[in-house]
């Protein structure tokens, strides 16, 4: 796997699980609670990606914040190292062990506490899985302000501890202003409780925004609480076909100023996307005439007034078409169709995994320079790889992607180091949304100056002093 994991040392001063270990979990979570089933480890000691595996013998799984509490506080005691876990759905081998962590399983944790419809705001467990919670709003005539390809499996303690960011990101915003409090449970098993559940408050520092992010370096994320915007009916969902990457970027800056506030996506693939998802996915067809072009493009607009923002939409596309920018495009006519246009976007990490073994980039950089970096990697690599770029145009953020037979670390070494030079030589950064995990910790120097790194270090070792919380991710380990 690009021996990622055999360039990091087991921390000597862990230690390692023993009798006594698993009868006190038993005694504090019961029997159901301690999970030492093979074939359960196998798959909780493995990412999503099949490409980072760790070795844990131990799973637990906590029904409350206090039962996280007293595993946290006997972990820090004995100095046995933890990977808290979500859905499993990270994308930096941050979710799984490097060794032999305790896996912390936050799935039981899944209730929800309690939901304000005047204000929106919905308090629930970390565990909650994300589609849950979508239709749980849903019926409530409420949106979760994220969503991503991901929200079957994954967790709301996931998504906010990689602050994670989706297909709704240019129309609601990130997770630091949508989470309005949190509560965690720290190394040593206290318990953190900033679950407010106001827009406004200014009494110190807030520190929920240290953990929003901080892949669960810092502490478990118990409960959260969260702003949801109400259900609008009118939506829209159009797929469109670009013939150049200048085109792409003038329809982005076209539909910002034009759909103003209806628009709630702006998501891009190339043409290699597209017939990847085409060539791997059951049940997916391109929705344009079978013309080759170089760029698609997902635009979604939201809003309150059929009429209008259909009016607003179609005038909008006249235009980009009558202007050049557009070679070819469809509405979705009903909501199956707007359905299966997403399933094209949101299906492209699935085809990658089925096409073979995958080299995944999660890359901020200007917009206008975005696109230069997957041409540069297709001359780089040649024939020896296929190299795709899609992602969230209208957050300027690549998913740069590198499919190849099987991993290589030839294959590697040609496009690391150069991709984090490339991005830091335009000032981007190498994880827009996906964090940092396993994958980019020592790399963090590429977007990070060591003076700001060097606080990040004293911040973890003031809250986790014996570095027993998801260690060798997030901060630099060698
Ligand atoms: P996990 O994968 O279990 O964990 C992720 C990290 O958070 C780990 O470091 C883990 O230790 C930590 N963690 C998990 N739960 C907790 C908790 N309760 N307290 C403290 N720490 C915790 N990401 C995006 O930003 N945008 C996307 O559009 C997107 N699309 C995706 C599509 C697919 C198909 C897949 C597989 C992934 C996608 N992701 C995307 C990656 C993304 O990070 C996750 O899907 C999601 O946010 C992780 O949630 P999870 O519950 O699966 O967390
Ligand atoms: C997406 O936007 C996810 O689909 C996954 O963030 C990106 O697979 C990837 O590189
Ligand atoms: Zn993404």
């Amino acid at each position: 796997f690009g021996s990622l994991a055999a360039k990091v040392q087991r921390n000597p001063s862990f230690s390692t699980l023993n009798y006594d270990d698993i009868s006190y979990f038993k005694e504090i979570l019961g029997e159901k609670g301690v999970i030492e089933d093979e074939e359960w480890l196998a798959t909780a000691n493995t990412d999503w990606m099949h490409k980072y595996k760790g070795s844990s013998k131990l799973l637990l799984q906590p029904r409350s914040t206090e039962e996280v509490s007293q595993i946290l506080k006997y972990c820090n005691s004995r100095c046995l190292a933890v990977v808290p876990q979500g859905g499993n759905t990270g994308l930096v081998g941050g979710s799984v062990p490097v060794f032999d962590e305790v896996i912390v399983n936050m799935s039981l944790m899944n209730n929800i506490i309690s939901f304000d419809k005047v204000s929106g705001i919905l308090v629930c467990e970390g565990g909650c899985i994300l589609e849950n919670l979508i239709t749980f709003l849903d019926n409530q005539g409420f949106i979760m302000p994220l969503d991503l390809g991901a929200k079957g499996s994954c967790q709301i303690g996931g998504n906010v501890s990689t602050n994670a960011g989706g297909l709704r990101l240019v129309r609601y915003g990130s997770l630091h202003g949508n989470v309005l409090g949190l509560e965690v449970v720290l190394a040593d098993g206290n318990v953190i409780d900033m679950l407010g559940t106001l827009r406004k408050d200014n009494t110190g520092y807030d520190l929920k925004h240290l953990f929003i992010g901080s892949e669960g370096s810092l502490g478990i994320v118990t409960k959260v609480s969260i702003l949801t915007p109400p259900k609008l009916f009118s939506v829209n969902v159009a797929f469109l076909a670009c013939s150049d990457y200048f085109s792409c970027q003038k329809l982005l800056m076209e539909a910002k100023r034009k759909l103003g506030e209806i628009l709630s996506a702006f998501e891009f693939l190339d043409s290699k996307s597209l017939d990847l998802v085409l060539n791997h996915l059951d049940g997916v067809r391109n929705p344009l005439p079978p013309t080759v072009h170089k760029f698609y493009i997902l635009i979604e607009t939201t809003g309150s007034d059929e009429t209008y923002d259909r009016q607003k939409l179609e005038g909008f596309l006249l235009h980009a078409m009558e202007a050049g920018l557009i070679s070819d495009g469809a509405l979705a006519q009903d909501i199956n169709q707007a359905s299966s246009f997403w399933h094209i976007r949101e299906g492209i990490p699935e085809a990658l995994m089925k096409a073979g073994a995958v080299y995944k980039y999660d890359l901020s950089l200007p917009v206008e320079k975005m696109y230069d970096l997957v041409e540069e990697m297709r001359t780089r690599l040649s024939d020896s790889a296929n190299v795709v770029g899609y992602g969230h145009l209208g957050d300027g953020n690549l998913h740069l992607n590198i499919s190849t037979a099987q991993y290589d670390d030839g294959i590697l070494t040609q496009i690391e180091p150069f991709v984090y030079e490339w991005t830091s030589k335009h000032h981007g950064s190498i994880s827009a949304e996906h964090g940092l995990g396993l994958m980019k910790a020592n790399e963090i120097f590429y977007s990070k100056p060591t003076a700001t790194v060097s606080l990040m270090a004293s911040i973890k070792k003031m809250l986790d002093p014996k570095g027993i919380l998801n260690p060798y991710k997030v901060l630099p380990h060698s």
